[in-house]
């Protein structure tokens, strides 16, 4: 695909996901209750989960130059002509969805057919359904979030960095079920750093983007690969957080380094500071 065709397909993605993302936002009304479905993951789905992922597909798929459409909500990848592929998690954190609380949505977009590499992402970015819409995009070596009102961008920070001094941590998982490693690297971070939890991985890696410090969903000892996504979570965040000028780690290398194998693949993600990742990674035996 050449650079400029490339680009404007990045372009139409990016612009369809702010564009969705208060048709999203606005679906949830109505839609909290689960269905009688699990996903690829074998988790339950909400009604919003199977919602967001069939109004991305629409829109994404009639994108020109988008060859790949894949979501965390369906087995499969959707072919839909030649060019990038997007990888999507519609909607990040639905168990937020019956306490009312924050979500996102993620986008990874790749130059190979899935499961791809991290050095075949060319963008990604995510959408925070706080009290306001906001979308945060890396591409072109820098990170800008938006505003979004009415499918409407509007830059509101330009070249973010991640603060020099962190303040905030947050580790998903239940502390029994963390490998001793990982425990005694925590308690070290709880006598340093405030704790910041909310249960949706985009609202807590938006507080560590803010506010500086390290978010963690480790490996447990009931899942050595963790929770998230490698292709649909991992690699999209870490890119967002190394282009912030922050680092990803799998508790070995870098998220962006990690080898995909399947679509689906689960991987320990952990974002930070680059000096609290150094650190993790010298703690994890
Ligand atoms: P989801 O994409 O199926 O909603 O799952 C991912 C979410 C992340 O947003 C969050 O970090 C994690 O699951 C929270 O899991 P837990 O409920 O175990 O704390
Ligand atoms: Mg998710």
């Amino acid at each position: 695909m050449h650079t400029a065709d490339r680009r404007s397909a990045v372009d139409a993605v990016m612009d369809t996901v702010a564009t969705a993302a208060p048709q999203i936002r606005q679906g949830l009304v109505g839609r909290r209750t689960k269905v009688d479905e699990e996903n690829p993951s074998g988790e339950t789905q909400a009604a919003a989960d199977v919602w967001a992922d069939k109004l991305l597909e629409n829109a994404i798929t009639a994108i020109d130059g988008v060859g790949q459409y894949a979501s965390e909500e369906r087995e499969d990848i959707v072919e839909c002509g030649e060019g990038v592929s997007v990888a999507v998690d519609p909607l990040d954190g639905s168990s937020n969805l019956r306490p009312n609380a924050a979500m996102g949505t993620i986008v990874g977009i790749y130059e190979q057919p899935l499961p791809a590499k991290g050095e075949d992402l060319v963008a990604a970015a995510y959408v925070l359904y706080g009290p306001i819409t906001t979308m945060t995009v890396a591409r072109d070596d820098t990170v800008t979030e938006y505003e979004i009102s009415d499918g409407e961008r509007s830059v509101v920070r330009e070249d973010i960095v991640l603060p020099d001094d962190p303040v905030v941590y947050g580790f998903g998982g239940r502390v029994p079920d963390w490998p001793g490693d990982f425990e005694a690297y925590a308690r070290e971070i709880e006598d340093e750093l405030k704790l910041r939890y909310g249960g949706a991985m985009i609202s807590d890696v938006n507080q560590v983007v803010t506010y500086g410090g390290i978010f963690a969903y480790p490996a447990l000892e009931s899942a050595p690969n963790g929770k998230l996504r490698l292709q649909f979570e991992g690699i999209p965040i870490g890119y967002i957080i190394e282009t912030a000028g922050g680092a990803s780690s799998d508790g070995d290398r870098s998220l962006l380094a990690v080898e995909p194998t399947e679509l689906h693949q689960r991987v320990p993600v952990h974002i930070g500071n680059e000096a609290l990742i150094e650190r993790l990674e010298a703690a994890l035996t």
